[in-house]
């Protein structure tokens, strides 16, 4: 605590403009509740836009009718994203029933599944967030730190062939996320209408961890169990590996620190970055570790350039042995010697697994985790329709799919016929590339997005499909991703084929990623045309289909072939 937020007392007339914004928020109430009354404007006063986000709520417009409403000389569609706090992506029936009927009532209809494994609502205008705050609430799920500069989404593997381990590594990835949430109560008294305590000695305490000013940027967390890294640990600031013992229990985990995949195009300073195992800690001493962790990324985090404020910088510029001493001082012991684990792949296994709790284990592949009816698909209705009759829980993966978890032998053929009955076994039969693949949202809801993504991709993917059918690889299962921007919300840069929007139609094609999200892939074609994906990908995949080893994924075969070289040390620093 000694040297918390030292830098923002220093002078906040240096440092970055949101740093003054948190600073003055009272502790990110701002003027939210005024700003939610205004009727003039859809969208919210001042600066409240950036303080709604630790809320869990982005201002957003809707950029397909941007151009026409300018014309017309109205102010943008202003409209909110909602993203939920779900640690691990657990919820019970009930509880997918309630957002199923929010999405309909109060958004645009859909439910959009996550990389970091929960919800987003599209499309809610200031005038329902209250109630649609209110209606999450009332399911006992929120939406808090959702975003903004704190602890995000907790992630945990959810691989339905490891549920004896799963129900205890959930607890940690539940209590994680409890410790490292903001304590302010602005949240309960602007949406649910709390009435504020009055100001006394503990009003300065509010946010015993964070402080006024909370983090410099972002802060991830994620706990995988080998042999799974569904949750592409090495792309968080933070990572928890599970070790278990010779009987199959839980020992502890090894830690690794300073992932991140965000850049900026054109700007070498800013660059993906896997993270660096540091060390083993005991299961007890996991949420101290993270703690600490955070704790020193608050204090020694760049609060000047939010570009350069992630956790991999304050590594990369202190030295990963003097962050890892900080950590270790602060938590007055060292971390054990890493342990020894085997990731074999980040993907999700689909279908039907039995559970040694003798529980059945479905996975519902979600192409680009919009949950939504179309023709033939009806996954928005389908869903409900298993909601109402399903007795386990539903549990969303990293790679935006779904799962129905412990289904009961009884139960079983029921939900399969529902799974029949609106097309999502249709959907389920999608070729392995396509079902490997994520895209994030980007356009239309997205400010930052230069090039579609999530309505892109599915028709690239067949275009794809079609080069690998004539290649005789049609059953390959390729992992493809793509991103509206070089933000990098699909994880891109853990594709073997990855795709990052540079502005509209056009993309950077990058190859060679590992199949167990434990290299980065590397740039083989800047700013090119979906025309000019697909030439160029055609005799790398002939090649692969010809002179691929047994076994051999195809990131290893492009980087073993030369057609990028290794990413060195997990960082991806621009040639
Ligand atoms: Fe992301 C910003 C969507 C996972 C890196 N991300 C955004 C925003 C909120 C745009 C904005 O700032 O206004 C996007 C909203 C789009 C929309 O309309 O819904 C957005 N990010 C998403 C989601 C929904 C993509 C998806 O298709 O699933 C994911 C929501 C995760 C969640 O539930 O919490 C999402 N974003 C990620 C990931 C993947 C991950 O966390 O494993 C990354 C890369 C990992 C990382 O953080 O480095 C990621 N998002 C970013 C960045 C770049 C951060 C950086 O350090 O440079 C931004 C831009 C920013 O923060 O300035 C961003
Ligand atoms: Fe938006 Fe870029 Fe993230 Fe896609 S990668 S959702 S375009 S910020």
């Amino acid at each position: 605590m000694a040297d918390k937020n030292r830098t923002v007392a220093a002078s906040l007339d240096q440092l970055h403009e949101n740093e003054r914004i948190k600073s003055d928020s009272d502790y990110l109430r701002g003027r939210i509740k005024e700003s939610l009354l205004e009727p003039i404007t859809g969208a919210l006063l001042g600066n409240d836009h950036q303080l709604t986000k630790f809320h869990g709520i982005y201002q957003q417009d809707d950029r397909d009718l941007r151009d026409e409403r300018r014309k017309q000389k109205l102010e943008p569609a202003h409209q909110f994203m909602v993203r939920l706090r779900l640690p691990g992506g657990v919820l019970s029936p009930d509880q997918w029933l309630t957002l199923d009927d929010l999405a309909r009532t109060h958004a645009n209809g859909t439910l959009r599944l996550t990389t970091r494994q929960t919800f987003q609502f599209h499309g809610v205008l200031k005038r329902n967030l209250k109630a649609t705050i209110q209606g999450i609430n009332a399911a006992l799920l929120d939406t808090i730190a959702a975003c903004g500069d704190n602890n995000r989404n907790t992630l945990c593997t959810n691989n339905p062939e490891q549920s004896w381990l799963h129900s205890e590594v959930y607890e940690y990835a539940k209590a994680i996320s409890a410790h490292l949430m903001p304590k302010s109560r602005a949240y309960h008294e602007i949406w649910l209408d709390e009435e504020r305590v009055a100001a006394g000695p503990e009003e300065g305490q509010q946010e015993p961890l964070y402080g006024a000013t909370y983090l410099p940027r972002k802060f991830k967390v994620a706990i995988a169990v080998p042999p799974s890294n569904d949750v592409d640990l090495y792309a968080n600031d933070l990572g928890f590996i599970a070790i278990t013992g010779d009987d199959g229990q839980l020992v502890g985990f090894n830690v690794a620190v300073g992932g991140g995949m965000g850049m900026t195009a054109g700007e070498p300073q800013t660059y993906p970055r896997l993270s660096d195992v540091v060390g083993f800690c005991t299961p007890d001493q996991a949420i101290d570790v993270a703690e600490k962790v955070l704790a020193v990324q608050r204090d020694w985090g760049d609060r000047v350039d939010r570009k350069h404020a992630r956790l991999k910088y304050t590594i990369d510029d202190h030295g990963l042995d003097a962050f890892r001493a900080e950590v270790e001082r602060r938590l007055g012991y060292g971390l054990e010697e890493a342990r020894p684990f085997e990731f074999t792949d980040n993907g999700d296994r689909f279908g039907w697994v039995q559970g040694v709790d003798g529980l059945w284990y479905y996975t519902q592949f979600v192409e680009n985790g919009r949950i939504q009816d179309t023709d033939g698909h009806s996954l928005m209705s389908g869903m409900r329709e298993i909601a109402r009759i399903h007795d386990g829980d539903i549990r969303i993966t990293a790679n935006q799919n779904l799962i129905l978890g412990q289904v009961s032998e009884e139960n079983r053929p029921r939900i399969q016929e529902l799974l029949d009955q609106y097309g999502l076994t249709g959907i389920q039969e999608s070729g392995p590339t396509r079902r490997a693949s994520m895209a994030c949202v980007a356009f239309p809801t997205c400010p930052l997005a230069m090039a579609e993504s999530e309505r892109s991709l599915p028709g690239l993917l067949t275009r794809i499909e079609g080069l690998m059918a004539d290649a005789g690889i049609a059953e390959a299962g390729i992992i493809v991703r793509m991103s509206g921007c070089p933000n990098g919300c699909s994880r891109p840069y853990l594709g073997e084929i990855g795709f990052v929007g540079r502005a509209v139609g056009r993309y950077d094609l990058y190859l060679g990623a590992g199949y167990a999200g434990q290299r980065l892939n590397k740039l083989y074609r800047e700013n090119i045309t979906e025309d000019r994906i697909l030439e160029e990908l055609d005799p790398v995949l002939r090649h692969y289909a010809n002179e691929r080893e047994e076994g051999e994924p195809f990131g290893d075969f492009a980087v073993r072939q030369g057609y990028v070289a290794e990413v060195q040390e997990g960082r991806h620093f621009h040639d």
